[in-house]
């Protein structure tokens, strides 16, 4: 329990230039709206409320090899990551709300900063591993891994924008959970790196459980360490999360993904998460846009210890009759 006098922070990052739709930048407005820092703070954290990052507007950003806005995602990208490297150091759990999952470059870069050893959880309906040749759609936010990953270093030309940034992560320190719209490139490398990954179809076939007990095993069997945690809302059912750009067919229940935080919470190894591509602008009603940013609140309530048997930090015994 007084372990638990932990700090978290938040930190909003409201961009969307690592893909074409616009809208992904009030994601941290509504999450927020959701109750989140209530939520936070039920849970008994001294929550910290980073505010919104300032992202600047470059005037111009011509593609590089068919990649849009590489200087303008370079850019807040490099911004991010020294706020997320600072509120690491200074001791607060992170929670960066995206904004587009170009983010994650930036925001898991800054996390390595301070801790080399993090490993990396990375929850999508998409592997979000294409390189600039092999992506069908030259937005971003379909790269971040592949600026990560040491073992692509020779697949990633310089692209303008990204100098800052150095590949910091081994491809064994990496999990994904719930694909369902990998690339024919992505799949090539998730095959050839041997990155473990478990789809939808992994899901139905094992079981959330035990799909949580390997991916632990996977990253934390040889040591203890930070986890990074990269939750992309559309890795839910499009019914679950409706406002988001690349909504695919056939994602997590809602229990699957709550317990995929729950025991990312149990190892008490949460360092960063992200929680990106929430759109309001695309739900379909004022209630689409609510769901979708209140099941991103409960999703990372449950990565912070919010337990479905009843929030356990605040009551030490029964209360007395007064
Ligand atoms: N996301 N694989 C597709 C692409 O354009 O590279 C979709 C990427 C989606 C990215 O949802 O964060
Ligand atoms: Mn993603
Ligand atoms: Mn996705
Ligand atoms: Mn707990």
């Amino acid at each position: 329990q007084q372990s638990r006098a932990q700090s978290v922070a938040v930190l909003g990052a409201p961009f969307s230039k690592g893909q074409k739709r616009r809208g992904v930048e009030h994601g941290p407005k509504v999450i927020r709206d959701a109750g989140l820092i209530e939520r936070l703070s039920n849970l008994d954290y001294s929550v910290h409320d980073f505010g919104d990052l300032n992202f600047h507007h470059l005037e111009r950003d011509e593609p590089y090899m068919d990649v849009n806005f590489p200087r303008t995602v370079g850019a807040a990208n490099k911004r991010l990551s020294g706020a997320v490297s600072s509120a690491v150091s200074a001791g607060h759990t992170l929670i960066m709300l995206g904004g587009d999952h170009s983010l994650a470059i930036g925001s898991v870069s800054g996390h390595a900063q301070q801790c080399p050893d993090l490993c990396l959880i990375w929850v999508d309906a998409h592997a979000d591993i294409n390189t600039p040749t092999t992506s069908p759609s030259g937005n971003l936010h379909g790269l971040p891994v592949a600026f990560m990953l040491k073992e692509l270093q020779d697949k990633m030309p310089d692209i303008p924008g990204f100098s800052w940034t150095k590949p910091f992560l081994n491809s064994r320190d990496l999990v994904y959970i719930g694909l369902r719209d990998v690339d024919p490139g992505e799949y090539q490398i998730l095959k050839s790196l041997g990155i473990q990954y478990f789809t939808m179809r992994d899901i139905d076939r094992l079981g959330i459980q035990r799909v949580m007990e390997v991916t632990l095993d996977h990253v934390l069997a040889r040591k203890q360490r930070p986890i990074h945690l990269s939750f992309d809302i559309d890795a839910f059912d499009p019914s679950l999360a409706p406002a988001t750009g690349t909504p695919v067919n056939g994602g997590l229940t809602y229990r699957e993904g709550i317990y995929i935080a729950e025991e990312i919470h149990n190892t008490g190894l949460l360092s960063v998460m992200d929680l990106v591509e929430v759109n309001p602008v695309l739900g379909a009603s004022p209630e689409a846009v609510e769901a979708t940013a209140s099941l991103a609140v409960d999703v990372i309530a449950s990565s912070l210890g919010q337990t479905r048997e009843g929030a356990h930090a605040s009551m030490d015994e029964i209360p007395a009759v007064k």
